[in-house]
């Protein structure tokens, strides 16, 4: 049964057998999601929609038949949360992240997120399940793609421009609901949950699949399982929840261990 901890106000004491499990971690899987960037100030996915946006059902805009259908309002879509991201600075729980990788080698981190906010907070070799709005490429053959030099900010809708070789639109390099995740990043991603002794999942609703099964996997091979999130998760099977926000708590955890 997990043990939830309000941690909203702070840390606080921490029982002392979470503390033992953070410690004692071999092999570490990190998976997090948009909640993460929330104090970055990008919007979660569930709130990505403002403005402009506000009428669409990001279910609805992160696919290829969105695209097809009206690639100017799905690019711009796009070109608006790549100017988020530019915007965006990593935050504390970026950063703590990146610094427990440098203590604990067998740190392996895992994002859904498609900004670069990790890597700007200087972790390295971030695995990228659903790709990266800085990757564009052709629609048509694939090939990689320059984005454009100065992202279209707020609501204005762009054309995505051609591609040199084939004359095809250039799509976001992000994976689309329907579409398969990248192979090898998926396939890292499993098997890290298959030998982790401590999997951490950070500011995700986990409803989108196959991610979210990776806790689950990890969980069943006898990982513990620790989730961090201001939203108590129902379904949560795992050992402890710390209910707060990410750049809040993971500061505060690092610095006790
Ligand atoms: C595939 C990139 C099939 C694009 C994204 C099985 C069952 C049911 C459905 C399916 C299934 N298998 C496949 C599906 C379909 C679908 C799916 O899962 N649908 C869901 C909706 C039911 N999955 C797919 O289509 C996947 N593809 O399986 O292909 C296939 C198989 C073979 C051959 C061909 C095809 C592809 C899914 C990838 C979609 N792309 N992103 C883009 O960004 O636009 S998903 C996107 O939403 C995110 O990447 C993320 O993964 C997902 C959820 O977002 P979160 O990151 O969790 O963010 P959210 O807003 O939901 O939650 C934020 C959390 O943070 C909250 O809990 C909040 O409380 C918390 N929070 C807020 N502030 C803070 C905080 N936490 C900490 N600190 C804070 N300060
Ligand atoms: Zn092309």
């Amino acid at each position: 049964m997990p043990i939830s901890l309000d941690c909203r106000a702070g840390l606080g004491e921490l029982p002392q057998g979470l503390l033992e499990s953070l410690r004692r971690a071999d092999e570490i899987l990190v998976l997090t999601g948009a909640g993460v960037s929330a104090e970055s100030g990008i919007a979660t996915f569930r709130e990505a929609l403002t403005g402009l946006w506000a009428r669409f059902d990001p279910a609805r805009l992160a696919t290829a038949d969105a695209f097809i259908e009206d690639p100017v309002r799905v690019w711009s879509w796009y070109e608006w949360r790549r100017a988020q991201a530019l915007a965006a600075e990593p935050n504390p729980a970026h950063r703590a992240l990146a610094a427990w990788g440098r203590r604990q080698q067998r740190l392996h981190l895992v994002t859904q997120n498609v900004d670069d906010l990790h890597e700007r907070a200087g972790s390295h070799a971030v695995i990228h399940l659903h790709g990266s709005l800085h990757a564009p490429r052709c629609f048509e053959c694939a090939r990689p793609l320059a984005s454009p030099p100065v992202p279209a900010a707020g609501d204005r809708l762009v054309a995505p421009p051609r591609c040199p070789a084939c004359g095809g639109l250039a799509r976001p390099g992000v994976v689309w609901f329907g579409e398969s995740l990248p192979e090898e990043a998926l396939a890292s991603a499993w098997a890290l949950a298959e030998r982790c002794d401590l999997c951490l999942v950070v500011g995700t609703s986990g409803l989108v699949q196959p991610a979210a099964s990776l806790p689950a996997v990890a969980r069943q091979q006898g990982a513990t399982l620790v989730r961090i999130d201001p939203q108590p998760a129902a379904d949560f099977n795992g050992d402890w929840q710390l209910l707060g926000a990410a750049g809040v708590i993971l500061p505060a955890l690092l610095e006790r261990l």
